[in-house]
């Protein structure tokens, strides 16, 4: 796996002019249409996220000079409605001084009505946290003069980084998690305390974990240092989420669900967040007005380097989806603007899935998919997606996801990419995780937007990439076992930037 964070070439010389970029980006058909994307070079992780005076904002890690992590700053858009977005200026620029090598992840707060951003100043190598204030409308931000607001990690404690924040008030004060680990132990957020977001006190790690006790090559590997911890309550419990992060490689996000109380998070359960691991890395969440936790996931390439380089631009933000405890267990959806969206609505009828057959009037790789199913114990559905099909029925290319009922109100959610793509070099790794099935009933919804993919099976979701070669928009379905389709819907999908942008707003 190519190492995101170590670019091979052109670090500091951009690869192509400022307008070839744009044009080069928005001319690539596996950019997607209707997910958030720079407008062009590299893009990852959400920053940032925020309903402020009503008005949804998505910072972004951003380097306008091209597909490649370096020298990064904050990219800016603003949305009233989370699914059209409106480019603002660059909000954060490296500069002399702690931050000189690049603005990473952080969170915007409303210290008393200043928009403030906590984020990681990068300089010599290592990450520290810092502050910027805002203008009232957002667009303008002055560092701190006090950065770094903590000099240095935690004394005594050695680590493999430190960096990425999660600050909230709390009894009048306002406290900070900074993701890192402990040599040798694994991953960690350490709790800061703080009166006025300058000077803070450590108040010991919120929880340490276990990577040494554990599977590296498990799919919850906890990794040695967390990335971007995020802390809330949802219902009841509250969530510690981490993305599990190994020696330069970002893994996966999980998260804990537990209790949280003085000092200390009392984790009882670790679960996966997104079962396309690295494709739905770094997220960020935040309650808007409404209540609703949302939350954005960086969706990593999953092309060769040449294809990215030649593509002028990486990364693309998943859709904001809403996080909700059902049970025991978090359940996501894509917050329900999406719909806005939606142009052409074709019904699917109701039928008992056999051989394979391709659906009828609906194809595409822009669309929206709500599938109902019923499921006896040992069937399997399968979905195939962005197919080209010979005509020996065969498939030359397709995305296959499947849900298998295993038996006992469960089943297993999968994501076959080994023939998304003749493109050798694209990642296939398989996809896979549990989800729920009572009564065999399952709600399929299913967004396809080009090379960005996003699965919620009974609201567990799979995301990831494909890159089609050969510009299949077929679906088809099959079945083994008993398969009953309930009438369902399909709908082709707006996109969301119908003009030419600018690389720097
Ligand atoms: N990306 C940022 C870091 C964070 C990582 C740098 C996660 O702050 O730890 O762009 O993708």
């Amino acid at each position: 796996m190519t190492d995101l964070f170590q670019p091979t070439a052109g670090e500091s010389a951009p690869i192509h002019s400022k307008d070839e970029l744009v044009t080069l980006a928005e001319s690539d058909r596996h950019r997607p249409r209707f997910h958030f994307v720079s407008p062009a070079g590299w893009l990852n992780d959400p920053n940032g996220v925020a309903q402020w005076d009503g008005t949804y904002h998505l910072f972004y890690q951003y380097n306008p000079d091209g597909p490649f992590h370096g020298n990064i700053k904050w990219g800016h858009a603003s949305s009233t409605n989370l699914v059209n977005w409106h480019d603002e200026p660059i909000a954060l620029e490296p500069s002399a001084g702690p931050d000189a090598e690049g603005c990473w992840s952080g969170v915007l707060v409303n210290d008393d009505g200043v928009p403030t951003l906590i984020y990681s100043g990068r300089h010599d190598g290592v990450e520290l946290p810092c502050v910027a204030v805002g203008s009232p409308d957002l667009r303008t931000w002055s560092k701190a003069p006090e950065n770094p607001v903590i000099a240095a990690p935690p004394p005594g404690v050695e680590v493999p980084a430190f960096r990425d924040h999660c600050v909230w008030k709390q009894d009048g004060m306002w406290r900070q998690l900074v993701g890192s680990g402990v040599q040798g132990q694994g991953g960690a957020a350490f709790l800061y305390e703080s009166g006025d977001l300058r000077n803070w006190s450590y108040l010991g790690p919120l929880l340490v974990g276990e990577a040494a006790s554990q599977d590296r090559d498990a799919s919850d590997w906890q990794g040695t240092m967390w990335e971007c911890v995020d802390l809330f309550r949802v219902g009841t419990r509250d969530i510690l989420v981490f993305s599990a992060w190994n020696d330069e490689e970002t893994l996966h996000p999980l998260y804990w669900i537990g209790t949280y109380t003085g000092d200390t998070f009392s984790p009882e359960n670790l679960l996966r967040l997104d079962y396309g691991g690295r494709f739905f890395y770094a997220p960020q969440s935040f309650e808007d007005e409404a209540g609703r936790r949302v939350m954005f996931g960086w969706l990593q390439e999953g092309r060769g380097e040449a294809a990215v380089q030649a593509s002028g631009w990486s990364g693309a933000m998943s859709l904001p989806r809403t996080a909700e405890l059902v049970g025991s267990e978090l359940s996501f959806a894509p917050v329900a603007e999406v719909a806005n969206l939606r142009r052409d609505h074709q019904s699917i009828d109701a039928r008992n899935l056999g051989t394979v057959e391709i659906l009828d009037g609906v194809a595409g790789n822009q669309l929206d998919l709500e599938l109902d199913l019923r499921l006896e114990p040992g069937a399997t559905f399968r979905l195939g997606l962005l197919a080209s099909v010979n005509s020996d029925g065969s498939a030359a290319e397709e995305t296959m996801v499947s849900v298998t009922h295993d038996g006992l109100e469960a089943g297993t959610l999968r994501l076959d990419r080994s023939a998304s793509s003749l493109d050798p070099d694209v990642d296939v790794e398989d996809k896979s995780g549990p989800v729920p099935l009572a009564d065999g009933v399952l709600r399929l919804r299913v967004l396809v937007d080009h090379s960005a993919l996003e699965i919620f099976a009974n609201g567990k979701p799979l995301t990831a990439r494909v890159y089609p070669s050969l510009d299949g928009e077929a679906i088809r379905l099959s079945a083994t076992g008993a398969v009953q389709l309930r009438a369902s819907d399909a709908w082709r999908m707006e996109g969301i930037f119908n003009h030419s942008r600018n690389l720097r707003p």
